[in-house]
């Protein structure tokens, strides 16, 4: 997800490994190397400029220049940094209720439905029961690409097609799947070119009608700087729990994880490789 980044990081580490004597402005340098490298990687200017400033001032605060291992000092203060930026342990989905529900959302193309099933699979091999939930209600053709990966999958799909009331459909599967002793439940929401008004409250109304476990806002990670943006007007009305970075297949940089994890606070879940 981070090669560019990652081998980029290894030259400036490498340079800084050369130098038997580190000044503060062999430090400066590495970081204004460092810094253009997260920005290459899409991470958004603000993130990075944060990023390195922190970097330097522990580095400095840490009197690294006085000690004998000098480079290793500053790679182990810029790895944990980037750990702690990404948000430490790697994160479960959180599953208090049964059934536990994740709502994913998100704009047009970014992998939602895709990621329903990606979820949908991996929640049923580690042994639970799992329902879909059509929430695309706009398009026929929205329900029929859900009901076709439930049916490849294995994994029920709840679908109503004669009503467009989706937190009510959402409501109806949520009830039913508890009856049925299904263990989480995941709905496919409708995504829109632009973040809407329309779309967020319809967003917003399924929040309410379910109280879902997670709300996880699916992005594709070729956003980019744009990224930013997007997680930011998403969380403000619906308080992400949490972000799936997908497309990470493609020349995608990943960078955009940094700042989406900046802006929100949420952590990343997951991130989708292949189709
Ligand atoms: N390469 C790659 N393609 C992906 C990935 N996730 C989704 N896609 C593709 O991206 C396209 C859109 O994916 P969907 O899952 O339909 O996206 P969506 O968010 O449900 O789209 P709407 O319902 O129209 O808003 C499809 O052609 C998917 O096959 C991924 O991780 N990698
Ligand atoms: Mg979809």
């Amino acid at each position: 997800m981070f090669e560019n980044l990652s081998d980029k990081l290894h030259d400036v580490f490498k340079k800084l490994r050369g130098e038997t004597r580190l000044s503060e402005q062999n430090i400066a340098d590495a970081m204004r190397e460092i810094r253009l490298a997260l920005i290459d990687a899409d991470v958004n200017i603000e993130t990075a400029t944060e990023f390195v400033n922190a970097a330097r001032e522990k580095c400095i605060g840490q009197e690294v220049i006085k000690s004998v291992t000098p480079a290793q000092q500053v790679v182990k203060i810029v790895n944990d940094q980037l750990i702690e930026l990404l948000g430490g342990d790697a994160s479960e989905l959180r599953s208090e209720n049964k059934p536990s529900v994740i709502m994913l959302v998100g704009l047009h193309g970014s992998g939602k439905t895709t990621t329903a099933g990606k979820l949908a699979l991996k929640l049923r091999r580690d042994g639970k029961k799992v329902l879909l939930v059509a929430g695309d209600v706009y398009r026929p053709a929205a329900i029929d690409q859900l009901a076709i990966i439930g049916e490849e999958i294995n994994v029920p799909v709840h679908v109503e097609r004669t009503s467009v009331n989706v937190a009510a459909i959402a409501l109806n599967a949520v009830k039913q799947a508890a009856k049925s002793g299904f263990d989480a439940v995941i709905i496919d929401t409708a995504g829109r070119l632009q973040i809407d008004d329309t779309m967020v409250q319809e967003l917003v109304r399924i929040r309410q009608a379910v109280h879902p476990d997670e709300v996880l806002l699916v992005a594709d990670a070729a956003l980019g700087q744009e990224a930013v943006s997007v997680a930011e007007h998403f969380h403000k009305a619906l308080d992400l729990t949490g972000f799936i970075l997908t497309k990470l297949d493609g020349d995608a940089r990943g960078g955009a994880a940094l700042s989406i994890r900046r802006v929100t606070g949420v952590p990343v879940k997951f991130v989708g490789m292949g189709e």
